[in-house]
């Protein structure tokens, strides 16, 4: 029987690449994002080329009802969920801390944080009782270093980073495995999200090095499922070559 896999944030970036990813080894996916049209596309593209069962659940992480009625939405036979990714997550804006903007703010917070939150509080009942399961957190270098003007976005990602170490602990007696995946620069949609569609502002942050691909993060996450049962990989902190820290980095 495939394994399954349910990846938050699948319409673009390190969300669309774990899809394709863990769909190459055979996982049927739940996949989740706001962006149906892109969901429904995904699916199509996935199940014709990769075989598997895809069922997508359309919601905002931010919204505790939405997470509540698509989690109890899905059927029973894709209830033994093997896999979550809790992987939707934004920065919006690059301010300081004096001037910060309340409603970016709120989506980071109500995102990266309680987005995380409501979705495996949601999932983990389900894990619980087959005393089976791998949650798999997306963090960020940013939450292990924080630079100039990233104060929320590091704090939500500190959060995360915390979040997992709790849930670690929380769950050990349930035979659940528990992974931070902190990437460093990953040329995705991130950028253009966080420069609110500022195109040249978005490309600056990858120039004059290579930046990591979503792919990338993808193959390194799903590595850490394929250990066998008594081996956690606990925290990854994953960057560009070309990235020493969260400051240094070697551009032409
Ligand atoms: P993208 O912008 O390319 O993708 C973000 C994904 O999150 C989209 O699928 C988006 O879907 C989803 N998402 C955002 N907000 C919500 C929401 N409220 N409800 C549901 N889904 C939401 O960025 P990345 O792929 O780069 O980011 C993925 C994760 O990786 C994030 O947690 C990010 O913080 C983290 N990360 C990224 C790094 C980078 O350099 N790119 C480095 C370190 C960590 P939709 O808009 O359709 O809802
Ligand atoms: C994204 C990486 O350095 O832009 O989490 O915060 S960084």
């Amino acid at each position: 029987m495939n394994k399954i896999a349910l990846i938050s944030g699948a319409t673009a970036g390190i969300g669309e690449a774990l899809a394709i990813k863990f769909a190459e080894n055979g996982y049927n996916l739940i996949l989740t994002g706001r962006r149906n049209d892109r969901l429904e596309k995904i699916k199509e593209y996935l199940s014709s080329n990769f075989g598997i069962d895809v069922l997508t659940l359309n919601f905002d992480v931010r919204h505790l009802k939405e997470v509540e009625t698509a989690v109890a939405s899905i059927p029973t036979s894709w209830q033994e969920i093997d896999v979550l990714i809790n992987n939707a997550g934004l920065a919006v804006g690059v301010t300081p801390i004096q001037d910060g903007v309340y409603d970016d703010w709120e989506r980071m917070i109500d995102t990266n944080v309680k987005g995380l939150l409501y979705l495996s509080r949601s999932i983990i009942p389900l894990m619980k009782n087959r005393k089976k399961g791998h949650i798999i957190n997306i963090g960020s270098i940013a939450g292990k270093q924080v630079y100039p003007n990233g104060n929320v976005y590091c704090g939500t990602k500190a959060a995360v980073q915390s979040i997992t170490e709790g849930m670690r602990i929380d769950l050990v007696n349930y035979g659940i495995k528990v992974t931070q995946i902190a990437p460093g620069a990953v040329e995705t949609e991130f950028s253009l999200v966080r420069f609110k569609g500022d195109d040249e502002a978005a490309k600056k942050v990858y120039n004059g090095y290579k930046p990591l691909t979503a792919k990338d993060i993808a193959d390194v996450t799903y590595y850490t499922t394929t250990l066998p049962e008594h081996v956690s990989i606990n925290d990854i902190l994953i960057t560009p070559t070309a990235q020493a820290n969260v400051y240094i980095y070697n551009k032409e």
